[in-house]
């Protein structure tokens, strides 16, 4: 285990940093970057932020069902010109049903983005295999993961301000489930955004993190660093293959991936 660095924040700076995006959140209001608006701070720091802010969001009756893994592909790297994997939580109010309606309103500047997702059947932790992390996923298949980050313009900010406002996350939709099997080769998948009907992005799964398994490998070492486990049960997004989309009204938009049925919504003013 890697340990993570002391505090560099005080905690009331960490709690006040976490409010103001949860407030952010709650009110639809984009925030200036906290790096630049308040203070420095670095990756562990920024975690401690996200953690407590997902503390006041579970206070609020919040489930964590959940992680996601971000900046796990080239594309969405350089389209965030952040270069490091990144991990944020996701919650039980976040998930919209495959085939629902997504409705723009109270939503800041959402974008959506392809990916590969898995369940997890078996605890995690430490340094993981490929073949250990597959075995312990009870499903994989295709999601689309909305974002919506809480910073102006959303892409002006630093790895820190990322990782505290909980990796961008806001929603996410899954395809419907397939039951891995050991060799199962997810590497050289298609997957493609489309947003009625048309091709906006594709590359294949080998685009994110060189085969999705190895990202969700990254997501147990990046919560070892910060002492934790990945819990059985887990949902889990891989990151995104391609760059996001930017969502428009009166739209469907969907995720394919090769040899899996699609998942989509219906985008709404
Ligand atoms: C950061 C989150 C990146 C992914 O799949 O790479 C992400 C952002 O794009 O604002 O979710
Ligand atoms: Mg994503």
């Amino acid at each position: 285990m890697t340990p993570s660095t002391p505090p560099k924040l005080t905690p009331s700076q960490i709690s006040e940093f976490s409010q103001v995006l949860y407030e952010a959140r709650n009110h639809v209001q984009e925030v200036e970057p906290l790096t630049k608006a308040y203070h420095d701070f670095d990756l562990d720091d920024a975690y401690r932020i996200q953690a407590d802010g997902i503390e006041k969001r579970l206070q609020n009756r919040e489930k964590i069902i959940g992680y996601k893994m971000g900046l796990t592909s080239k594309a969405k790297m350089e389209q965030m010109g952040l270069h490091k994997p990144i991990y944020g939580v996701l919650t039980d109010v976040m998930q919209i049903d495959a085939g629902g309606v997504f409705s723009l309103t109270q939503k800041i500047h959402p974008k959506a983005e392809p990916e590969v997702y898995f369940i997890t059947h078996k605890e995690l932790k430490g340094s993981v295999s490929p073949e250990e992390a597959l075995a312990a996923c009870s499903s994989v298949g295709v999601a689309l993961e909305i974002l919506d980050s809480r910073f102006q313009g959303f892409k002006y900010f630093a790895l820190p301000d990322v990782v505290a406002d909980n990796a961008s996350s806001a929603y996410f939709v899954l395809g419907e489930p397939v039951k891995p099997f050991a060799g199962m080769d997810l590497k050289n998948l298609k997957i493609q955004i489309t947003e009625n009907e048309t091709v906006m992005h594709e590359d294949t799964s080998a685009a994110i993190f060189g085969n999705p398994i190895l990202s969700l490998c990254e997501l147990v070492k990046l919560l070892d660093e910060q002492k934790m486990t990945l819990p059985a049960g887990s949902i889990v997004l891989a990151g995104a293959a391609t760059v996001a989309i930017q969502l428009k009204p009166d739209t469907v938009v969907a995720g394919h991936l090769e040899g899996m049925k699609s998942v989509d919504f219906k985008v709404t003013v």
